[in-house]
Formats: C-alpha cells, sequence, structure tokens
C-alpha cells in the first residue's frame, strides 16, 4: 500500500535515496567543486557546479512501479517524436535537435512576462528521480526514470495571475532542423495544455534527464513533460514556451482529430479509443500485455481532479 506524505521529497537525501548513491553524489560533488577551484572557475562555480553535478539525481520513493523498469536500449530506440517523422524510429534523425541555446518563453497571464535560459531554469530548481508509467493511447507501454522537478516548482517561478485558467506548452518550429515538420499538413508547432488544478497536482513533472543522464534528444531533451495519468500525447516534448491562459488550449492531436484526442486524455481501460480497445497495453521491449488502469493507476493521486466533471469528455 502506498503511504502518502504531504511533501514526500521533503524527507533527508540521506534517507531518500540509497546510501550508496547518496555518498557517491556527496563525492562526486566535492570533486566537481575541486576541479572547478582548479581550473580558476570559482566565480562562476555555483552555477557550473550546479548544472554539471546534477545527475544522477536523488530518487523520490514516493512513487512506486508494478512493472519493471523499460530497457534503455529500448526506451531510446523507439520513440514517438513526430517533429522528426511519424514512425516509432526517428532517435537519429533527432540528433539534429540544437540543444544550445535553448530559451524558453513564459508568458501570458502572468506578473511578469521571461525568457528563461535553459540552464538558468535548472539553476532555480533542484531536480530529484521519479519512477513513472507511461501510457501512450497507441495501448503501449512503458516505466521509466525519470529526472526532472515538479511542475508546480515551475509555477512558484512564473507566478501565474488569477486569471490564469490554464497552461499551454508548446514545442520549437523549425523544418530545416526537424524535417517531419516539413510535413505541412500538421498543425504545427507541438502544443498540449492542462489546468491550473492539474498543473499544481504533485504528478505533474517537468523532465529533464533518465536513466541517471540529461534526457537524450529523442526522448524531449532538453526540458519534457510527464503527466502519467494521461495518454502519452500530452506529455509534450522539447518545450521553448509555456504561456497561461484563460482559453482551453487546444492540443496539436486534439486539432487533427478531435473525436479521438481530446484535452482530458485521462487513461481509462473502459474507454475504447473509436478504433481500438484500451483494456490492455503491450509493455515496451516485451510481448507482454497487462491489464490497464484507470488513471494508469495513479487515481489515488488524480481522481479528485475530476469530481462533478461527469459531463466532460474525460477519457478520450
Ligand atoms: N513535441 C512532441 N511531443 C510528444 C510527441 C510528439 O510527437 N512531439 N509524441 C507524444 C507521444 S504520442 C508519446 S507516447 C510520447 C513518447 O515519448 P517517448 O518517445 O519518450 O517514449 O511523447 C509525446 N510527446
Ligand atoms: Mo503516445
Amino acid at each position: 500500500m502506498l503511504i502518502r506524505r504531504k511533501y514526500g521529497w521533503e524527507i533527508p537525501e540521506a534517507l531518500a535515496t540509497d546510501e550508496d548513491v547518496f555518498l557517491n553524489r556527496r563525492r562526486f560533488m566535492t570533486a566537481g567543486l575541486g576541479l572547478a577551484a582548479g581550473l580558476g572557475l570559482v566565480a562562476g562555480a555555483p552555477r557550473l557546479a550546479r548544472a554539471a553535478l546534477t545527475y544522477p539525481a536523488p530518487r523520490n520513493p514516493r512513487y512506486v512501479l508494478d512493472r519493471p523498469i523499460t530497457d534503455e536500449a529500448v526506451n531510446t530506440s523507439y520513440n514517438n517524436f513526430y517533429e522528426f517523422g511519424s514512425h516509432k524510429r526517428i532517435a537519429s534523425a533527432a540528433q539534429k535537435l540544437k540543444l544550445s541555446p535553448w530559451n524558453i518563453r513564459i508568458d501570458g497571464l502572468v506578473e511578469k512576462e521571461m525568457t528563461l535560459g535553459f540552464e538558468d531554469l535548472l539553476a532555480r530548481v533542484s531536480l530529484e528521480e521519479r519512477l513513472y508509467r507511461h501510457r501512450c493511447v497507441e495501448a503501449w507501454a512503458m516505466a521509466v526514470p525519470w529526472t526532472g522537478f515538479p511542475l508546480s516548482a515551475l509555477l512558484d517561478i512564473a507566478r501565474p495571475l488569477s486569471g490564469a485558467r490554464f497552461v499551454r506548452f508548446e514545442t520549437f518550429k523549425d523544418p530545416s532542423m526537424a524535417s517531419g515538420q516539413k510535413q505541412f499538413w500538421y498543425p504545427w508547432p507541438y502544443v498540449e495544455g492542462v489546468t491550473m488544478a492539474e498543473a499544481a497536482n504533485e504528478l505533474a513533472f517537468m523532465v529533464t534527464g533518465a536513466y541517471g543522464k540529461p534526457l537524450p534528444k529523442q526522448m524531449g531533451a532538453p526540458l519534457r513533460l510527464a503527466l502519467p495519468w494521461k495518454y502519452g500525447f500530452k506529455s509534450i516534448k522539447s518545450i521553448t514556451r509555456i504561456s497561461f491562459t484563460d482559453k482551453r488550449p487546444v492540443g496539436f492531436w486534439e486539432k487533427i482529430q478531435a473525436s479521438e484526442y481530446g484535452f482530458w486524455a485521462n487513461v481509462n481501460p473502459e474507454v475504447p479509443h473509436p478504433r481500438w480497445s484500451q483494456a490492455t497495453e503491450r509493455l515496451l521491449g516485451s510481448d507482454k500485455r497487462v491489464k490497464t488502469k484507470i488513471y494508469n493507476g495513479y487515481g489515488e493521486f488524480v481522481a479528485s481532479l475530476y469530481q462533478g466533471m461527469e459531463g466532460e469528455i474525460l477519457f478520450r
């Protein structure tokens, strides 16, 4: 049984991480600072140290899996990232993604609009590792050790105004870099959105890494979302813009086919996709199928978000 702590990550790091990792991390940090000093970089050390020493981040033990972690080699070679092609083998094409400079625009209904460099953003948050399940609407699933920070920490930085009701996320648009974006019939850039309440939910996670390392390009470097209770298409990759708005954002897939891919897109085995069943899912890297769970097994964290919303199409 899962014991709920209000802030699970607020337990001392030595308890959250097994001792081995904790001690290694300490040693690593000390070594890194020594190296920085040796190179005469002490003035710039806080930023350098932070950016260089974030991996591996301590694991938050609050989020547990019911299945093995998907093999890293499988996960980095089977991806949905339509910017680089409308099939799963986009990993090599995605190496064209240019990661620096990487700026994130925060705009709309906020106290003060701003543009943050990715490194500046990293310096303002603390990273943790979480084991999350991921359920694609196409009925395959994976389990990933993500590294990142809660989306709520980004809300603290962005300081949305009281009129903000939704957060809208946008991916880059550059057809010269991402050949899939030459397919002009798709509504680029990729967009996704959540309500403010969903954004503030503890499960909503901004991902900067996986498998104890910075995120590989094909998985949505340098910054993507993970919303483990929703179908995978909501977990937008390679984010460049985060806007606060009073209008419900229309996602990339919703724009293409609203009858199949809705705004809420909460996982539910009992509501079939118009073209296939959602009752079971295939675990990536095997032929094994397991039963899909409502809210992908995260109902304990998120079901209350949807109370009294029975009139909405919550599960597509
Ligand atoms: N920008 C962008 N984000 C995206 C997608 C995409 O095509 N473009 N595909 C989505 C879908 S359908 C899924 S299942 C996941 C896949 O993530 P993965 O490749 O890391 O497994 O990314 C989501 N985020
Ligand atoms: Mo997906």
